[in-house]
């Protein structure tokens, strides 16, 4: 029989969220109950696409928007294999940003609507759980200040939170909104309860395509 499969479990959220803490959390927490489980994050900087971005995030170039926007969707397309065969090996992943921050950055700059920011990721792994992490901008900052890369200021931030309120309408993805005002491990046994239904019924589920 074919061992069953495992389940793409996304976390997005504005800056200081908790999103890498909890990402770490989750995967400790699934390999330690005997659930085989991996990390992932997007932008993934070690590719010769994802050198690029942390370039251009780092301000230590300047890259078109469109073409930077498409560089990001390269980035995920280029770990697609990756991600199917440790899937299909019954691995979940537990990614840190995905499509929707793709979405959302880009579609917060001028110029740029929501439907031309969705089409060159649609197709994607479709996740089986979105979570996003909900934290006020006050709340955000008693976290620590912006660091100095690119979008990390409390004006776009603003505009980013909006587009993801955006997007969370989208029925056709599995959303769920995350208090990440409370502590870690509540935060995490929020998560933990999401994540485990996910994985139970992904296990019976073929994997989707994203906003397909
Ligand atoms: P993100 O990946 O969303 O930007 P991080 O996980 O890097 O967020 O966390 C940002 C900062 O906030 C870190 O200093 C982290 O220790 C802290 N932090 C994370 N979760 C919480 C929480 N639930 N309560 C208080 N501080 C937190
Ligand atoms: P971190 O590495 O700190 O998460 O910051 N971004 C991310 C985009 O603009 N488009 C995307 O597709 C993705 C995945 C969000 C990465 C920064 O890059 C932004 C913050």
């Amino acid at each position: 029989m074919a061992s069953k499969r495992g389940a793409l479990i996304v976390l997005e959220g504005v800056d200081r969220a908790g999103k890498t803490t909890q990402c770490k959390k989750l995967v400790q927490a699934l390999q330690a109950s005997g659930r085989p489980a991996e990390m992932m994050r997007f932008p993934d900087r070690t590719t010769t696409i994802g050198q690029l971005i942390s370039a251009y995030l780092e301000k230590k170039s300047d890259l078109e928007d469109h073409t930077v926007h498409l560089l990001f969707s390269a980035n995920r397309w280029e770990l697609v294999p990756l991600m199917k065969q440790q899937l299909d090996r019954g691995i979940t992943l537990v990614v840190d940003r995905y499509a929707f921050s793709g979405v959302a950055f880009t579609s917060a700059k001028p110029g740029f609507c929501m439907d031309w920011c969705m089409k060159p990721d649609v197709g994607l792994p479709k996740p089986d759980l979105v979570m996003f992490l909900q934290l006020n901008p006050a709340e955000a900052a008693l976290r620590g200040q912006f660091g100095s890369e690119r979008y990390e200021t409390s004006a776009f931030q603003k505009s980013v939170q909006q587009k993801f309120k955006q997007l969370m309408k989208d029925p056709s993805v599995n959303w769920k909104v995350i208090d990440a005002s409370k502590n870690v491990d509540d935060v995490h046994d929020d998560i933990k309860h999401h994540s485990l239904n996910a994985i139970s019924a992904a296990e019976n589920t073929p994997l989707g395509e994203l906003w397909k």
